[in-house]
């Protein structure tokens, strides 16, 4: 870690970049993390924020050279279930915007990128259980497919332009301090909120769905282990595999009783359950854990604890 970091994080006002700010900013202090997104939200008022729409490389550009920015993580993105509504923006969002970013570095106006992947990067024909870093890869949906191409962009900008760009595929995130958007695996968020409010939840997944997730304060550990790790422990340059642990709406409502007993669940699959069909059940992340050290804290029941606990609050 420099002394002399200067941090811009875009889409700051997400489910991610809420808690990632203010986790950097306990570590580089607050003046040294600008927080940015498309518009001013509440986030405004804990430190320096800017209005940045990533699809405008010059008032990026502007932004960059006015803070003196030497790293960049570039949050914004249309997620799975919102992108199949807007499949163009979805796709122009996702790779434009990685695209102006990864440009600044390759210009060395910049010196390091942070650009989150995603387990939506597999698909229907990717092996289920366990999946490996390496294997067959054929997202079907518009999300995946951005992912999967912007991986690709990232290792060759690493290959070809020296970028030095770093990358983790999430699975789904949970956490307590903000909410998910456009997402598949939202439900795993909302069951919490709906369950504290009314003890039921309508799933729009179906019971048995299971998928590989993780809760943010794991999340966000390896976002910033992986940026602070020495370039040369960084082998993979598309993206690490991630994992968690994995669940169904079933398991979820099961350990949410052992608080709520009168808790209940129904289910109700609609087009989001087509894409969670589609992705593996569980990821082998044993790249992350050889390279730089990976290891998760948290599981179900510690996860289930944790937020139950603070949402109470
Ligand atoms: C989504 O559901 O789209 C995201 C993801 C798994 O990348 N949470």
């Amino acid at each position: 870690m420099r002394t002399s970091d200067k941090i811009l994080v875009i889409g700051s006002s997400g489910q991610i970049g809420t808690e990632l700010v203010q986790n950097l900013r306990e570590i580089y202090g607050i003046d040294s993390v600008i927080a940015s997104d498309v518009k001013v939200t509440e986030q405004a008022k804990e430190g320096p924020f800017e209005v940045i729409d990533v699809m405008n490389p010059q008032g990026l550009l502007e932004i960059v050279k006015r803070h003196q920015i030497n790293q960049v993580y570039l949050l914004a993105a249309l997620l799975s279930a919102t992108a199949e509504k807007m499949p163009k923006f979805g796709w122009d969002l996702n790779m434009q915007g990685l695209f102006n970013v990864l440009d600044l570095a390759k210009e060395k106006i910049i010196e390091k990128i942070y650009w989150p992947s995603s387990i939506a990067v597999f698909g229907p024909n990717t092996p289920k259980e366990n999946t490996p870093q390496y294997t067959i890869m054929e997202p079907s949906t518009v999300y995946g497919i951005s992912k999967q191409a912007g991986e690709r962009w990232c290792e060759y900008y690493f290959n070809k332009y020296n970028v030095d760009v770093r990358s983790l595929r999430y699975p789904g995130l949970i956490g307590w301090k903000s909410a998910p958007g456009g997402g598949t695996t939202d439900y795993a968020v909302h069951i919490f909120h709906e369950a504290l409010k009314s003890a039921s939840y309508e799933c729009f997944l179906s019971e048995n769905t299971t998928l590989p997730m993780m809760y943010m304060p794991d999340a966000i550990k390896a976002t910033i282990r992986i940026m602070q790790a020495d370039s040369d422990k960084i082998k993979i340059r598309s993206s690490y595999n991630l994992s968690g642990f994995s669940f169904s709406p079933k398991d979820i409502a099961q350990e949410i009783k052992k608080y709520i007993p009168d808790f209940t669940i129904s289910f109700k699959p609609d087009s989001r359950q087509q894409i969670a069909d589609s992705w593996p059940k569980s990821i082998d992340s044993i790249e992350a854990n050889k390279d730089w050290g990976w290891k998760p804290e948290f599981d179900l029941a510690a996860m289930t604890a944790d937020m139950i606990k603070n949402l109470k609050k």
